[in-house]
Protein backbone atom coordinates (compact mmCIF):
# COMPACT_ATOMS: atom_id res chain seq x y z
CA UNK A 1 0.00 0.00 0.00
CA UNK A 2 1.14 3.33 -0.55
CA UNK A 3 -0.05 6.78 0.74
CA UNK A 4 1.30 10.28 1.32
CA UNK A 5 2.34 11.76 4.21
CA UNK A 6 3.07 15.21 5.33
CA UNK A 7 6.18 15.81 7.17
CA UNK A 8 6.06 17.66 10.09
CA UNK A 9 7.82 21.21 9.92
CA UNK A 10 11.33 20.66 11.26
CA UNK A 11 11.38 22.20 15.09
CA UNK A 12 15.17 22.68 15.14
CA UNK A 13 17.71 25.08 13.50
CA UNK A 14 21.19 24.00 12.11
CA UNK A 15 23.51 24.49 14.94
CA UNK A 16 27.29 25.83 14.35
CA UNK A 17 26.92 26.29 10.24
CA UNK A 18 29.47 27.89 8.80
CA UNK A 19 29.53 29.81 6.16
CA UNK A 20 31.43 28.72 2.98
CA UNK A 21 33.70 31.08 1.20
CA UNK A 22 35.49 29.96 -1.58
CA UNK A 23 33.47 26.78 -2.27
CA UNK A 24 34.59 25.27 -5.48
CA UNK A 25 31.41 23.52 -6.06
CA UNK A 26 31.23 20.38 -8.37
CA UNK A 27 28.98 20.02 -11.21
CA UNK A 28 25.93 21.56 -9.94
CA UNK A 29 22.94 18.41 -9.79
CA UNK A 30 19.43 18.81 -9.42
CA UNK A 31 18.72 17.73 -5.63
CA UNK A 32 16.26 15.99 -4.47
CA UNK A 33 13.47 17.42 -3.11
CA UNK A 34 11.60 16.19 -0.37
CA UNK A 35 10.48 19.53 1.15
CA UNK A 36 6.26 19.16 -0.05
CA UNK A 37 4.61 15.85 0.30
CA UNK A 38 5.87 12.39 0.50
CA UNK A 39 4.95 9.17 -0.78
CA UNK A 40 5.27 6.44 1.98
CA UNK A 41 5.39 2.20 0.64
CA UNK A 42 5.92 -0.18 3.46
CA UNK A 43 8.36 -3.27 3.07
CA UNK A 44 8.08 -5.69 4.78
CA UNK A 45 9.36 -9.75 4.57
CA UNK A 46 7.62 -11.54 1.93
CA UNK A 47 7.92 -14.47 3.75
CA UNK A 48 7.26 -13.10 7.28
CA UNK A 49 10.42 -14.66 8.03
CA UNK A 50 11.65 -11.24 9.54
CA UNK A 51 13.86 -11.46 12.56
CA UNK A 52 16.17 -8.05 12.58
CA UNK A 53 14.63 -7.28 9.39
CA UNK A 54 15.98 -4.20 8.85
CA UNK A 55 19.03 -4.01 9.92
CA UNK A 56 20.60 -2.97 7.08
CA UNK A 57 18.85 -0.93 4.00
CA UNK A 58 20.37 0.48 0.76
CA UNK A 59 17.95 1.64 -2.36
CA UNK A 60 19.25 2.25 -5.89
CA UNK A 61 17.09 3.27 -8.89
CA UNK A 62 13.99 0.55 -8.94
CA UNK A 63 15.69 -1.43 -6.24
CA UNK A 64 15.34 -1.80 -3.08
CA UNK A 65 17.36 -4.18 -0.51
CA UNK A 66 16.40 -4.78 3.12
CA UNK A 67 19.10 -7.05 5.26
CA UNK A 68 18.11 -9.36 8.06
CA UNK A 69 21.45 -10.34 9.62
CA UNK A 70 20.15 -12.62 12.10
CA UNK A 71 17.88 -14.75 10.37
CA UNK A 72 18.49 -18.59 11.00
CA UNK A 73 22.10 -16.69 11.27
CA UNK A 74 22.91 -16.75 7.91
CA UNK A 75 21.17 -13.68 7.22
CA UNK A 76 19.05 -12.46 4.29
CA UNK A 77 18.81 -9.71 1.59
CA UNK A 78 15.07 -9.21 0.23
CA UNK A 79 15.59 -7.55 -2.83
CA UNK A 80 12.62 -5.27 -4.14
CA UNK A 81 11.44 -3.88 -7.45
CA UNK A 82 9.35 -0.63 -8.16
CA UNK A 83 7.59 -1.72 -11.01
CA UNK A 84 5.96 1.56 -11.95
CA UNK A 85 3.00 1.30 -9.33
CA UNK A 86 4.32 -0.38 -6.22
CA UNK A 87 7.57 -2.32 -4.76
CA UNK A 88 7.21 -5.70 -5.47
CA UNK A 89 9.30 -8.36 -3.57
CA UNK A 90 12.13 -9.60 -6.85
CA UNK A 91 14.26 -11.63 -4.85
CA UNK A 92 16.00 -13.51 -1.39
CA UNK A 93 19.60 -13.49 -0.90
CA UNK A 94 20.65 -16.06 2.05
CA UNK A 95 24.53 -16.11 3.67
CA UNK A 96 26.22 -19.44 4.22
CA UNK A 97 26.33 -21.45 7.36
CA UNK A 98 29.83 -21.70 8.43
CA UNK A 99 32.33 -24.94 8.59
CA UNK A 100 31.05 -25.92 11.57
CA UNK A 101 27.33 -26.09 10.40
CA UNK A 102 25.58 -24.37 13.21
CA UNK A 103 26.29 -21.26 13.23
CA UNK A 104 25.90 -18.63 10.16
CA UNK A 105 27.86 -15.82 8.44
CA UNK A 106 25.16 -13.39 9.39
CA UNK A 107 25.02 -11.08 6.15
CA UNK A 108 23.63 -8.11 5.75
CA UNK A 109 25.04 -6.86 8.92
CA UNK A 110 26.26 -3.84 6.35
CA UNK A 111 24.96 -3.00 3.05
CA UNK A 112 26.29 -0.81 -0.06
CA UNK A 113 25.42 -0.48 -3.32
CA UNK A 114 26.27 1.48 -6.42
CA UNK A 115 25.54 0.66 -10.33
CA UNK A 116 24.89 -3.31 -10.60
CA UNK A 117 27.26 -3.90 -7.42
CA UNK A 118 25.08 -4.98 -4.14
CA UNK A 119 27.65 -5.50 -1.22
CA UNK A 120 26.92 -6.96 2.72
CA UNK A 121 29.17 -7.75 5.00
CA UNK A 122 29.12 -10.79 6.97
CA UNK A 123 30.42 -10.38 10.34
CA UNK A 124 30.12 -14.21 10.98
CA UNK A 125 32.02 -14.90 8.20
CA UNK A 126 34.52 -12.46 8.43
CA UNK A 127 33.72 -11.70 4.84
CA UNK A 128 31.45 -9.22 2.40
CA UNK A 129 29.45 -10.76 -0.42
CA UNK A 130 29.58 -9.31 -3.53
CA UNK A 131 26.04 -9.44 -5.55
CA UNK A 132 26.19 -8.38 -9.46
CA UNK A 133 22.51 -7.67 -11.19
CA UNK A 134 22.55 -9.35 -14.70
CA UNK A 135 19.33 -7.37 -16.28
CA UNK A 136 16.98 -10.27 -14.14
CA UNK A 137 18.12 -10.89 -10.74
CA UNK A 138 21.18 -10.43 -8.10
CA UNK A 139 23.88 -12.55 -8.76
CA UNK A 140 26.61 -13.79 -6.52
CA UNK A 141 29.59 -13.00 -7.96
CA UNK A 142 32.38 -13.42 -4.83
CA UNK A 143 32.97 -13.74 -1.57
CA UNK A 144 35.25 -11.49 -0.14
CA UNK A 145 37.20 -12.81 3.22
CA UNK A 146 40.42 -11.05 3.89
CA UNK A 147 43.51 -13.44 5.11
CA UNK A 148 44.13 -12.11 8.46
CA UNK A 149 44.20 -14.12 11.20
CA UNK A 150 44.65 -10.54 13.39
CA UNK A 151 40.67 -9.90 12.08
CA UNK A 152 38.18 -10.23 14.61
CA UNK A 153 35.03 -9.36 12.99
CA UNK A 154 34.80 -8.40 9.07
CA UNK A 155 32.50 -6.54 7.25
CA UNK A 156 30.60 -4.43 9.66
CA UNK A 157 30.38 -1.62 7.35
CA UNK A 158 31.31 -1.51 4.06
CA UNK A 159 31.52 0.90 1.01
CA UNK A 160 30.96 0.08 -3.06
CA UNK A 161 32.20 2.77 -5.94
CA UNK A 162 32.41 1.52 -9.28
CA UNK A 163 34.88 -1.44 -10.04
CA UNK A 164 36.58 -1.03 -6.01
CA UNK A 165 34.60 -1.97 -2.66
CA UNK A 166 35.95 -1.54 0.82
CA UNK A 167 35.15 -3.84 3.76
CA UNK A 168 36.03 -2.93 7.88
CA UNK A 169 37.76 -5.26 10.00
CA UNK A 170 37.65 -4.61 13.42
CA UNK A 171 40.88 -6.02 14.54
CA UNK A 172 41.11 -8.03 18.64
CA UNK A 173 43.74 -5.97 19.18
CA UNK A 174 45.36 -3.82 17.69
CA UNK A 175 44.39 -0.89 14.87
CA UNK A 176 41.86 -1.79 12.82
CA UNK A 177 42.23 -1.85 9.41
CA UNK A 178 40.37 -1.49 6.02
CA UNK A 179 40.43 -3.72 3.35
CA UNK A 180 40.26 -2.25 -0.12
CA UNK A 181 39.20 -4.67 -2.98
CA UNK A 182 39.65 -3.99 -7.13
CA UNK A 183 37.84 -5.57 -10.16
CA UNK A 184 39.92 -6.63 -13.01
CA UNK A 185 39.80 -9.24 -15.39
CA UNK A 186 36.88 -10.76 -14.12
CA UNK A 187 37.72 -11.59 -10.46
CA UNK A 188 38.07 -9.30 -7.49
CA UNK A 189 41.25 -8.73 -5.84
CA UNK A 190 42.72 -7.59 -2.73
CA UNK A 191 44.54 -4.03 -3.41
CA UNK A 192 44.92 -2.26 -0.56
CA UNK A 193 45.09 -2.49 3.37
CA UNK A 194 44.72 1.12 5.05
CA UNK A 195 45.37 2.03 8.46
CA UNK A 196 47.26 4.59 10.66
CA UNK A 197 49.58 4.19 13.65
CA UNK A 198 47.06 5.98 15.63
CA UNK A 199 44.24 3.54 14.67
CA UNK A 200 41.96 2.43 17.59
CA UNK A 201 40.54 -1.44 17.04
CA UNK A 202 37.61 0.21 15.81
CA UNK A 203 39.14 2.02 13.49
CA UNK A 204 37.42 1.14 10.09
CA UNK A 205 33.72 2.51 9.84
CA UNK A 206 34.27 2.98 5.97
CA UNK A 207 33.19 4.14 2.74
CA UNK A 208 34.00 4.87 -1.02
CA UNK A 209 34.14 7.81 -3.75
CA UNK A 210 36.03 7.09 -6.69
CA UNK A 211 40.00 7.41 -5.60
CA UNK A 212 38.88 8.43 -2.02
CA UNK A 213 38.16 6.12 1.21
CA UNK A 214 36.90 7.54 4.50
CA UNK A 215 38.11 5.46 7.53
CA UNK A 216 36.20 6.71 11.10
CA UNK A 217 37.43 5.91 14.35
CA UNK A 218 34.93 6.44 16.68
CA UNK A 219 37.31 5.81 20.03
CA UNK A 220 39.71 8.48 18.88
CA UNK A 221 37.10 10.42 17.34
CA UNK A 222 38.90 11.20 13.83
CA UNK A 223 37.65 10.21 10.10
CA UNK A 224 40.80 9.34 7.80
CA UNK A 225 40.68 10.70 3.84
CA UNK A 226 43.07 8.45 2.48
CA UNK A 227 43.72 9.21 -1.66
CA UNK A 228 44.87 7.02 -4.29
CA UNK A 229 47.91 8.49 -6.44
CA UNK A 230 50.44 7.05 -8.40
CA UNK A 231 52.40 6.04 -5.52
CA UNK A 232 49.61 4.10 -3.89
CA UNK A 233 47.25 4.67 -0.94
CA UNK A 234 47.85 7.63 1.30
CA UNK A 235 45.98 9.42 3.87
CA UNK A 236 45.41 12.73 2.61
CA UNK A 237 43.63 14.67 5.37
CA UNK A 238 42.32 13.84 8.48
CA UNK A 239 38.80 15.31 9.83
CA UNK A 240 37.60 16.26 13.60
CA UNK A 241 34.71 17.59 15.01
CA UNK A 242 34.62 21.12 15.61
CA UNK A 243 31.71 21.92 18.26
CA UNK A 244 31.97 19.64 19.91
CA UNK A 245 33.94 19.44 23.94
CA UNK A 246 37.46 17.36 22.90
CA UNK A 247 37.09 15.76 26.40
CA UNK A 248 34.05 13.82 25.49
CA UNK A 249 33.94 10.91 23.08
CA UNK A 250 31.07 11.10 21.02
CA UNK A 251 31.21 8.01 18.87
CA UNK A 252 32.03 10.77 15.50
CA UNK A 253 32.75 8.44 12.70
CA UNK A 254 29.82 6.08 13.07
CA UNK A 255 28.78 6.33 10.13
CA UNK A 256 30.55 7.88 7.40
CA UNK A 257 29.40 8.77 3.68
CA UNK A 258 31.09 10.45 0.81
CA UNK A 259 29.45 12.22 -1.92
CA UNK A 260 31.14 14.07 -4.24
CA UNK A 261 32.68 17.28 -2.69
CA UNK A 262 30.78 16.16 0.48
CA UNK A 263 31.20 13.93 3.57
CA UNK A 264 28.67 13.28 6.02
CA UNK A 265 29.93 11.92 9.83
CA UNK A 266 27.65 10.95 12.15
CA UNK A 267 28.27 10.91 15.90
CA UNK A 268 25.79 9.86 18.27
CA UNK A 269 27.03 10.80 21.65
CA UNK A 270 27.34 14.32 20.56
CA UNK A 271 26.35 16.39 24.00
CA UNK A 272 26.05 19.80 22.24
CA UNK A 273 22.23 19.57 22.23
CA UNK A 274 22.39 17.48 25.32
CA UNK A 275 23.18 14.32 26.78
CA UNK A 276 23.59 12.11 23.82
CA UNK A 277 21.62 14.01 21.58
CA UNK A 278 23.58 12.99 19.04
CA UNK A 279 24.82 15.26 15.46
CA UNK A 280 25.38 14.77 11.87
CA UNK A 281 28.49 17.07 10.99
CA UNK A 282 28.95 17.29 7.04
CA UNK A 283 32.36 18.51 5.34
CA UNK A 284 32.56 20.24 2.15
CA UNK A 285 36.05 19.86 0.22
CA UNK A 286 37.42 23.70 -0.85
CA UNK A 287 40.67 25.14 -1.76
CA UNK A 288 42.25 24.41 1.66
CA UNK A 289 41.13 20.77 2.03
CA UNK A 290 38.09 19.53 3.87
CA UNK A 291 36.25 22.21 5.81
CA UNK A 292 33.38 21.44 8.79
CA UNK A 293 30.48 22.94 6.56
CA UNK A 294 27.77 22.69 8.81
CA UNK A 295 26.71 20.43 12.35
CA UNK A 296 22.89 19.02 13.11
CA UNK A 297 22.14 18.71 16.07
CA UNK A 298 18.04 17.87 17.73
CA UNK A 299 17.02 19.62 20.28
CA UNK A 300 17.23 17.35 23.10
CA UNK A 301 19.40 15.00 25.03
CA UNK A 302 19.22 11.07 24.53
CA UNK A 303 17.83 11.41 20.35
CA UNK A 304 21.09 9.45 19.30
CA UNK A 305 20.70 11.48 16.41
CA UNK A 306 23.32 10.93 13.45
CA UNK A 307 23.20 7.22 13.81
CA UNK A 308 22.52 6.02 10.13
CA UNK A 309 22.90 8.83 7.43
CA UNK A 310 22.65 8.32 3.57
CA UNK A 311 24.04 11.16 1.56
CA UNK A 312 23.50 11.57 -1.92
CA UNK A 313 23.80 15.06 -4.60
CA UNK A 314 23.59 17.47 -1.50
CA UNK A 315 20.92 15.75 0.24
CA UNK A 316 21.08 14.45 3.53
CA UNK A 317 18.73 11.87 5.63
CA UNK A 318 19.51 11.50 8.99
CA UNK A 319 18.13 9.04 12.11
CA UNK A 320 17.16 9.84 15.32
CA UNK A 321 16.61 6.05 16.61
CA UNK A 322 15.37 7.16 19.72
CA UNK A 323 12.90 9.38 18.50
CA UNK A 324 11.68 7.41 15.89
CA UNK A 325 12.31 10.27 13.36
CA UNK A 326 14.26 10.85 10.11
CA UNK A 327 15.48 14.10 9.37
CA UNK A 328 16.20 15.30 5.48
CA UNK A 329 18.58 17.94 4.93
CA UNK A 330 19.33 19.87 1.83
CA UNK A 331 22.01 21.91 0.49
CA UNK A 332 21.69 24.59 -2.23
CA UNK A 333 25.56 24.87 -2.95
CA UNK A 334 25.97 27.16 -0.03
CA UNK A 335 24.27 26.59 2.87
CA UNK A 336 22.80 23.70 4.13
CA UNK A 337 19.07 23.45 6.06
CA UNK A 338 16.29 21.39 6.92
CA UNK A 339 13.84 20.72 5.39
CA UNK A 340 11.62 17.82 6.27
CA UNK A 341 10.84 15.47 9.60
CA UNK A 342 9.74 12.32 8.79
CA UNK A 343 8.02 10.18 12.05
CA UNK A 344 6.81 6.66 12.45
CA UNK A 345 4.37 6.14 10.57
CA UNK A 346 3.06 2.24 11.60
CA UNK A 347 0.33 3.47 14.20
CA UNK A 348 -0.88 -0.70 13.60
CA UNK A 349 2.26 -2.27 14.17
CA UNK A 350 3.66 -2.29 18.05
CA UNK A 351 7.13 -2.06 18.83
CA UNK A 352 9.35 -0.99 21.71
CA UNK A 353 12.25 -0.11 20.63
CA UNK A 354 10.40 0.42 16.98
CA UNK A 355 14.45 1.62 15.94
CA UNK A 356 12.78 3.33 13.03
CA UNK A 357 15.71 5.02 11.08
CA UNK A 358 18.62 3.49 12.99
CA UNK A 359 19.46 2.58 9.28
CA UNK A 360 18.86 5.09 5.88
CA UNK A 361 19.48 4.63 1.96
CA UNK A 362 18.76 7.26 -0.71
CA UNK A 363 19.09 7.36 -4.64
CA UNK A 364 17.60 10.55 -6.46
CA UNK A 365 14.05 11.12 -5.68
CA UNK A 366 13.59 8.24 -3.32
CA UNK A 367 14.91 7.34 0.49
CA UNK A 368 14.34 4.06 2.13
CA UNK A 369 13.80 3.83 6.26
CA UNK A 370 14.57 0.78 8.23
CA UNK A 371 12.44 -0.36 11.66
CA UNK A 372 14.16 -3.30 12.65
CA UNK A 373 12.34 -3.42 15.74
CA UNK A 374 8.88 -3.47 13.75
CA UNK A 375 10.58 -5.78 10.77
CA UNK A 376 9.41 -3.23 8.63
CA UNK A 377 11.56 -0.78 6.24
CA UNK A 378 9.79 2.26 4.32
CA UNK A 379 10.20 4.31 1.07
CA UNK A 380 9.50 7.95 0.30
CA UNK A 381 9.74 9.31 -2.03
CA UNK A 382 8.57 12.98 -3.75
CA UNK A 383 4.72 13.63 -4.12
CA UNK A 384 5.05 16.92 -5.28
CA UNK A 385 5.49 16.05 -9.11
CA UNK A 386 1.91 13.80 -9.30
CA UNK A 387 -0.16 16.67 -7.47
CA UNK A 388 -3.42 16.57 -8.62
CA UNK A 389 -6.45 19.06 -7.93
CA UNK A 390 -9.91 16.68 -6.79
CA UNK A 391 -12.83 17.65 -5.69
CA UNK A 392 -15.49 15.62 -3.09
CA UNK A 393 -18.79 16.19 -4.44
CA UNK A 394 -17.91 18.43 -7.52
CA UNK A 395 -21.41 20.33 -7.42
CA UNK A 396 -21.61 20.85 -3.69
CA UNK A 397 -19.37 23.69 -1.25
CA UNK A 398 -19.81 21.80 1.64
CA UNK A 399 -18.90 17.91 0.93
CA UNK A 400 -20.55 16.46 3.88
CA UNK A 401 -20.98 12.86 3.98
CA UNK A 402 -22.50 10.40 5.73
CA UNK A 403 -20.64 7.57 6.63
CA UNK A 404 -23.57 5.09 7.42
CA UNK A 405 -24.99 5.58 3.98
CA UNK A 406 -24.93 3.48 1.32
CA UNK A 407 -24.90 6.07 -1.16
CA UNK A 408 -21.97 6.79 -3.24
CA UNK A 409 -19.56 10.38 -2.62
CA UNK A 410 -18.45 11.00 -6.35
CA UNK A 411 -14.67 12.85 -6.50
CA UNK A 412 -13.80 14.65 -9.17
CA UNK A 413 -9.97 14.13 -10.12
CA UNK A 414 -9.49 17.27 -12.33
CA UNK A 415 -7.86 17.02 -15.58
CA UNK A 416 -5.33 19.93 -16.92
CA UNK A 417 -2.69 21.51 -18.81
CA UNK A 418 0.02 19.26 -16.99
CA UNK A 419 -2.73 16.21 -16.47
CA UNK A 420 -4.51 13.97 -18.53
CA UNK A 421 -7.51 12.70 -15.98
CA UNK A 422 -8.00 10.31 -18.79
CA UNK A 423 -5.16 8.20 -18.52
CA UNK A 424 -5.88 7.43 -14.83
CA UNK A 425 -6.22 3.97 -14.57
CA UNK A 426 -9.41 3.08 -12.36
CA UNK A 427 -8.12 0.56 -10.67
CA UNK A 428 -5.56 1.96 -8.90
CA UNK A 429 -7.27 5.49 -7.35
CA UNK A 430 -8.11 4.93 -3.95
CA UNK A 431 -9.17 7.55 -0.98
CA UNK A 432 -8.28 7.70 2.90
CA UNK A 433 -8.68 7.52 5.08
CA UNK A 434 -10.24 4.09 4.65
CA UNK A 435 -8.02 2.91 1.74
CA UNK A 436 -11.84 2.95 0.19
CA UNK A 437 -11.11 1.67 -3.65
CA UNK A 438 -13.58 3.43 -6.77
CA UNK A 439 -16.05 1.71 -7.57
CA UNK A 440 -17.35 3.71 -10.25
CA UNK A 441 -16.35 6.12 -13.03
CA UNK A 442 -16.90 8.34 -16.09
CA UNK A 443 -15.93 10.90 -17.76
CA UNK A 444 -16.78 14.70 -17.67
CA UNK A 445 -15.97 17.97 -17.13
CA UNK A 446 -17.43 18.51 -13.74
CA UNK A 447 -16.02 22.05 -13.43
CA UNK A 448 -16.34 23.30 -16.77
CA UNK A 449 -12.50 24.72 -17.49
CA UNK A 450 -12.26 23.36 -20.61
CA UNK A 451 -10.54 19.77 -19.36
CA UNK A 452 -11.65 16.21 -19.09
CA UNK A 453 -12.54 15.44 -15.54
CA UNK A 454 -12.65 11.43 -14.46
CA UNK A 455 -15.40 11.25 -12.02
CA UNK A 456 -14.86 9.00 -9.14
CA UNK A 457 -17.31 6.75 -7.08
CA UNK A 458 -16.64 5.78 -3.25
CA UNK A 459 -18.56 4.37 -0.83
CA UNK A 460 -19.70 6.21 2.07
CA UNK A 461 -19.05 3.47 4.50
CA UNK A 462 -15.44 2.90 3.35
CA UNK A 463 -14.24 6.05 4.34
CA UNK A 464 -13.22 6.39 7.99
CA UNK A 465 -14.13 9.90 8.74
CA UNK A 466 -14.43 11.22 12.36
CA UNK A 467 -16.64 14.32 12.95
CA UNK A 468 -15.44 17.83 12.42
CA UNK A 469 -13.74 18.78 9.19
CA UNK A 470 -11.62 15.57 8.10
CA UNK A 471 -9.05 16.21 5.37
CA UNK A 472 -9.30 12.98 2.34
CA UNK A 473 -6.53 12.07 0.15
CA UNK A 474 -6.92 10.32 -2.79
CA UNK A 475 -3.72 8.04 -4.59
CA UNK A 476 -3.72 6.65 -7.73
CA UNK A 477 -1.80 6.14 -10.88
CA UNK A 478 -1.76 6.83 -14.95
CA UNK A 479 -1.76 3.89 -17.32
CA UNK A 480 2.12 4.98 -17.84
CA UNK A 481 2.71 4.60 -13.49
CA UNK A 482 3.14 8.05 -12.62
CA UNK A 483 1.56 8.33 -9.52
CA UNK A 484 -0.99 11.39 -8.54
CA UNK A 485 -2.81 12.63 -5.12
CA UNK A 486 -4.79 14.95 -4.07
CA UNK A 487 -6.60 16.10 -1.18
CA UNK A 488 -9.83 17.83 -0.01
CA UNK A 489 -11.97 18.29 2.90
CA UNK A 490 -15.10 16.88 4.17
CA UNK A 491 -17.47 16.80 6.82
CA UNK A 492 -19.42 14.05 8.99
CA UNK A 493 -23.03 15.34 8.73
CA UNK A 494 -23.94 12.38 11.36
CA UNK A 495 -22.02 14.94 14.10
CA UNK A 496 -24.13 18.31 13.11
CA1 LIG B 1 -16.98 19.96 -3.34
CA1 LIG C 1 -12.41 20.03 -15.88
Amino acid sequence: MRFTIRPAHPRWPVLGCMFLAGLVSATPIAAADFTGELVESRLAPADGAGTRFGRSNAIIGSHAFVGDDWQGSRGAIYVYEFDGNEWRSLQKLVGDLGESGDSGDQLANSMAVDGDLLVAGAPEGRAAYVFRYDGAEYIREAVLRPDDPAAGLIGTSVGVSGNRIVVSGLQRSGGGVTYVYEYAGGRWRHAATLTVPDASSVFGHCAVQDDTVVIGDTIEDFVSIFEKSVSGWTEADRIRPAGADPRDRINFGLPVRIDGDTIAVGAVWDNEAGSQAGAAYVFERGDDGWQQAAKFTPVGGGAQFGGSLALESRTLIAGAVHRNTVFVFESDGRNWSTVAEVRRQAQDVSCDPCRYGMFAGLSGERFIVGEMGANLAWIYESGDGGWVSIDVQPWSERNLVDPNSTRLVPVAIHGSMDFDALQCDHNSIRLNPGDARSRNYRVMDANRDGFMDLLTYFRSRELRIGCGESEVELTGATHQGMEFHGDNVVTNRRCR
